[in-house]
């Protein structure tokens, strides 16, 4: 049984190409007000992340992530607001931690070499997240016997890596990656099978927000998946999750204060 309310993460983009907010937020001081927007419309943390993992997105050279994310890191921590940094560079995690970040949300799953030491000697939490291939690949044909098994093997397994090197399991949070090496029916399947990754015993992260399976299911592109997007969200919830990674966190907070009163369940 969960015993907190779910917690609602914002997404700062501070790219130029993400698939649905691209370009909007590259600029420090938009990205900036938009991280404190959401935080106002009740985000309980921002995640800011310099760099696309859209499919087939080109990699970010490690200066030019770290002179997107390190201002927005640093201003938005110095305003108090917990701040997650997403990136899959070391570097990238060890500069946004001494810049205030309170979380490093991984897409790689802290695979990279360094990956594990950048947070290891920290109090930062983490965020160990399954994807299949690189962004570059992970949509070209993704298989699997057992998606949700797999899904949960590859996460516990990380999971020990990092308990392994002194992240306190108290620091940890899983997140099946929706999208990332998956085709809708694995998305569909990791959504139905979400109990078996909250029984990893990690709060488990849901990102879905205006992902192409909601687009799938919807047929609206990505500036009209809003509606879609909060149902996903609240069937995360109701499925287990304990934290919820959206573009549009007012709608989000208003959904779960209705599911709340209304369902009597956190
Ligand atoms: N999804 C995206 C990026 N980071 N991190 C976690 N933990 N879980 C996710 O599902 C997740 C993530 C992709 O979404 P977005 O940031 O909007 O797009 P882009 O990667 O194109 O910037």
């Amino acid at each position: 049984m969960k015993t907190r309310p779910p917690r609602v993460m914002g997404i700062v983009n501070v790219t130029a190409d993400s698939f649905s907010d691209g370009g909007q937020f590259l600029d420090a001081k938009a990205a900036i007000a938009h991280g404190r927007r959401l935080a106002a419309e009740g985000a309980d943390l921002v995640d800011v992340g310099g760099e696309s993992t859209r499919p087939g997105a080109a990699p970010v050279a490690l200066d030019e992530e770290l002179r997107r994310v390190l201002p927005v890191v640093e201003a938005l921590a110095l305003d108090g607001i917990a701040v997650s940094i997403d990136s899959m560079k070391p570097e990238v995690m060890r500069a946004a931690i001494a810049a205030g970040a309170a979380m490093v949300n991984d897409v790689n799953g802290f695979r990279a070499p360094g990956a594990i030491e950048a947070v290891a000697g920290s109090s930062a939490a983490v965020c160990v997240m399954h994807m299949k291939g690189t962004p570059a690949t992970m949509q070209a044909e993704p298989a699997y016997e057992d998606v949700v098994a797999e899904v949960a093997a590859f996460l516990a397994e990380r999971a020990r890596a990092l308990e392994g090197a002194g992240v306190a399991e108290e620091r940890i949070v899983v997140d099946p990656g929706f999208g990332f090496g998956k085709t809708r029916s694995h998305n569909v399947a990791l959504m139905r099978g979400l109990p078996a990754i909250v029984a990893l015993g990690y709060p488990v992260l849901a990102g879905l927000s205006r992902k192409r399976t909601i687009g799938d299911i919807t047929g609206r592109p990505a500036g009209e998946r809003v509606a879609g997007s909060v149902a996903a969200a609240l069937v995360a919830v109701q499925n287990g999750a304990s934290i919820l990674r959206v573009h549009d966190v007012k709608e989000t907070v208003d959904a779960l204060k209705v599911w709340h009163e209304f369902s009597g369940e956190n």
